[in-house]
């Protein structure tokens, strides 16, 4: 009897014993491992596999092929994609600065890996969402990169939520690139009839469009499971949150999808309860977003002035929007449930018509003065190339920060971005004499130098944390 009793606490504690392991394994199970919640959830796959790729494409919940003939309606992808092709010999990254080749043989469509937190998946959302204006701006964009930017969206997002996808062709050279994808049911086609820039065109965008949402997207993206509903979930909750999702990187030589850290303010673990919660708000809050990808209200984003619509092509219309929602009264996050792969580049592959320099300087030029009171010295500082170049009136837009009652730069320094400490005036100044390095933050060891590599946010989310004196680093 007492042997049949020591047996079975023996076999009790090994079960107890065994418990524990797997509950802690279950605990720091590494993202590349099945998720159980969704996979439950999971329809038949239409996974296409890439012959001699890393990724593990795994838990890709893509629509049917049968459903995917319907999501293009009469549109003759295979005709669009063979419209534009790589000559023979033709150094494949020279249109795009990303190797087309590449981009070219995945065709409109692929699995790609699910590169949330396996906690992410079983996360619900409310039934009732608002559905969203996609607003994507592009100019000469590759065929095969925009489609599938396209398809991913309608692959990966909920029907109902997509009310329509909003293509804003700023004069590419061939206006077909954009005016047959229109062909796709919800896409419509905007061309602007000269080249404005990718800030007056996702204006135009944002102007035309019906949903009470907007969602903006550049043109070389793929969008992950579920990237759409924790975004607009926020949003709906309170509409003054501006969100991003995380910017997964899709490498611009092999097209392989990779997932980017997910450590954000205050690191893995301060952000693991927001894995469960569709956030904290307080942990997800970033004081600077990328710029490319966020969901915003409507109202919202034509209460707070839209975009600052003198500033042309490209560059600095992130910092401008980020100071300007945190300072007139709305917050900005960056949700780990979301991800979305973005092709991020080493240089422009179009032209800038006033010159690349000229126009960062211009646009970080009118961020600066128009929201930095007495912080733009540090601006100044760290580029003093910029002083005497040409920015334009910026009087509509200090108009516009009076009439919206905004706080002061002290306050967002001070409550959005303590852990950035301004440096002596001397510091800055000899960031510029050792060449061209960047003024960047570093985590909460203030501020720090680094290369600069390639400009502003182009590069990945990580290191997007900076003032916009360290933005522009050339190219
Ligand atoms: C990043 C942002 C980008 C923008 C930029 C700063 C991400 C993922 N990307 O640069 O959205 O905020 O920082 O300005 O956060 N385009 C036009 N007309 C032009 C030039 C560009 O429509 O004259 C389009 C372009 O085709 C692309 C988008 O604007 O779809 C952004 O341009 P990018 O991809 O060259 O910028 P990126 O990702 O380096
Ligand atoms: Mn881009």
């Amino acid at each position: 009897m007492r042997r049949i009793r020591a047996n079975a606490i023996a076999i009790l504690t090994v079960a107890w014993i065994l418990g524990t392991f797997y509950y802690l394994w279950q605990d720091n199970k590494p993202q590349s491992s099945p998720s159980s919640a969704s996979q439950t959830r999971g329809r038949s796959h239409a996974q296409k596999l890439v012959p001699g790729r890393l990724e593990i494409h795994r838990d890709d919940r893509t629509i049917p092929l049968i459903q995917q003939g319907q999501l293009l309606g009469g549109f003759d992808e295979k005709a669009y994609l063979a419209g534009k092709q790589l000559k023979p010999g033709e150094d494949p990254y020279r249109e795009h600065a990303f190797n087309l080749q590449e981009s070219d043989r995945l065709g409109s469509e692929r699995a790609i890996r699910d590169t949330r937190h396996y906690r992410c998946a079983s996360l619900s959302y409310d039934t009732d969402l608002p559905s969203t204006s996609i607003i994507i701006t592009f100019h000469n964009e590759a065929r095969s990169t925009l489609l599938r930017t396209i398809k991913s969206v309608l692959m990966r997002s909920p029907p109902p939520l997509i009310q329509e996808i909003i293509l804003i062709d700023d004069f590419s050279s061939d206006p077909e690139d954009c005016q047959l994808l229109s062909q796709i049911p919800k896409v419509r086609c905007l061309r602007n009839g000269r080249r404005e820039g990718l800030i007056r065109s996702r204006v135009r965008g944002a102007n035309s469009a019906s949903a009470s949402i907007l969602t903006f997207l550049d043109s070389h993206c793929e969008v992950n499971t579920d990237w759409l509903q924790p975004m607009i979930q926020r949003v709906k909750e309170d509409h003054t949150r501006v969100v991003s999702p995380i910017i997964d990187v899709i490498s611009l030589d092999n097209f392989a999808y990779l997932a980017a850290s997910a450590d954000l303010r205050g690191g893995e673990d301060a952000t693991h309860k927001s894995y469960r919660t569709n956030c904290l708000s307080s942990l997800c809050r970033t004081p600077v977003i990328a710029g490319g990808i966020f969901v915003m209200d409507k109202s919202w984003f034509n209460h707070l002035g839209q975009y600052d619509t003198h500033m042309d092509i490209w560059g600095g219309e992130n910092f401008e929007l980020s100071f300007r929602v945190w300072m007139c009264g709305g917050s900005l996050e960056i949700l780990p449930c979301s991800r979305v792969g973005h092709v991020f580049r080493k240089r422009h592959p179009y032209d800038f018509p006033e010159g690349n320099a000229l126009t960062y300087i211009k646009n970080t030029r009118r961020a600066a003065e128009v929201w930095m009171d007495e912080y733009k010295q540090y601006y100044y500082s760290a580029r003093p190339s910029a002083q005497g170049k040409a920015f334009g009136s910026i009087a509509d837009r200090l108009t516009l920060r009076r009439k919206l009652n905004c706080k002061p730069f002290r306050w967002y320094m001070e409550n959005v971005y303590p852990e950035l400490r301004v440096p002596e005036q001397e510091a800055v100044s000899s960031v510029l004499k050792q060449g061209g390095l960047c003024l960047e933050t570093r985590g909460t060891d203030g501020l720090g130098l680094a290369e600069c590599r390639g400009i502003g946010a182009n590069r990945p989310q990580s290191q997007v944390r900076s003032l916009p004196s360290g933005g522009d680093c050339g190219s």
